[in-house]
């Protein structure tokens, strides 16, 4: 059965899997387009916003403002482009694309990587729409319920104050996230990741989200750091991880899932061990790990959600195919 070349990437992103399928089998006649197959399918889902997790308009931070996250991969040349809390720049991993392609960084941070996008000719505009407008002030105002802060900040005049200033906006942050996570059944945690392989076996890994719910200016995830929220490496192949990033970034789970392949491991059990070593830590840890072996054999393991959906396009395959449920 025929594996290569493929698309596969996290979630039921299909729009944006069905556009890197089709530039990547444009590449057929020599032409490598893993690249722009990665990079232009997770623009498709900044474009459309994906579940609102990924590109303008979700998840505000405590300013109500949104910043992006993203990163890409080339498992040839083992190059990475990223940009964290990217501000006012829709196009996060076009841009990452830019840090790989036109300098020697691999990352670049907040309003410098602004300044270099807007240099590279990108358009700055604001991220916020009416509805993460609306997000962030239903989540201000859900500070103000005396009930909900009474034992975090005993005073109903903080708790249920003015939003400035901020007390002890890490335990805030932590109540309140719990709080939304427990209502909306987990939908938090919804970044893109993508692997293309084409049929020579090169690969690439990208990433792109607007990060999580609830939190503090400045925060980064794990999906703009190597080993974290993507990883690829020709030799073995690559993962891509989503969910909880402050705690998955501590652990590199993309990296350890592909060198679990590299020490002969099979996808899913690759996808794994890098879920496991969170849960050593973290038993409240929610989070997915989709890893692909070079030559297109694929597998995902997921821990605190229902089910992990995850689109996969390929000769044999064009379809969504479910991961196991969660693990106990
Ligand atoms: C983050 N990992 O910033 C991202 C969020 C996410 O699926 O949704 N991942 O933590």
């Amino acid at each position: 059965e025929l594996l290569l070349p493929m698309v596969i990437n996290t979630w039921n992103f299909t729009a944006a899997n069905v556009l890197a399928w089709r530039i990547l089998k444009q590449s057929q006649g020599g032409l490598r387009q893993t690249r722009n197959a990665v990079v232009e399918g997770c623009t498709k889902c900044e474009k459309l916003q994906c579940d609102r997790t990924v590109g303008f308009g979700g998840s505000p931070d405590e300013n109500g403002e949104t910043t992006l996250d993203a990163m890409v991969m080339d498992g040839s040349t083992m190059d990475v482009g990223a940009v964290a809390g990217l501000r006012r720049i829709k196009d996060a991993i076009r841009v990452a694309r830019c840090v790989l392609e036109h300098t020697h960084h691999t990352m670049l941070v907040g309003d410098a990587a602004t300044d270099f996008a807007e240099a590279m000719g990108f358009e700055s505009e604001s991220l916020v729409t009416p509805e993460s407008k609306e997000m962030w002030q239903q989540w201000t105002a859900r500070n103000c319920q005396p009930n909900f802060w009474k034992n975090v900040y005993p005073d109903p005049q903080i708790s249920c104050g003015p939003y400035n200033p901020k007390p002890t906006p890490l335990t805030r942050w932590k109540e309140d996230r719990a709080r939304h996570e427990y209502e909306m059944g987990h939908k938090n945690h919804d970044t893109i990741g993508m692997i293309a392989i084409d049929a020579e076996s090169n690969i690439h890994a990208g990433t792109s989200t607007n990060g999580a719910l609830h939190k503090i200016a400045g925060r980064v995830g794990d999906s703009p750091i190597p080993g974290a929220g993507a990883y690829a490496d020709n030799e073995v192949g690559a993962a891509v991880a989503t969910g909880d990033g402050d705690v998955m970034m501590r652990f590199l789970p993309s990296l350890l899932a592909v060198e679990a392949m590299r020490g002969g491991k099979p996808p899913a059990e690759a996808a794994e061990v890098g879920i496991r070593r969170i849960l050593k830590h973290h038993k409240d840890f929610v989070g997915a790990v989709i890893a692909v072996d070079r030559l297109g054999n694929y597998g995902a393991a997921c821990y605190g959600m229902q089910e992990f959906p995850f689109v996969v396009s390929s000769p044999a395959k064009n379809r969504t195919a479910k991961d196991r449920p969660r693990h106990k």
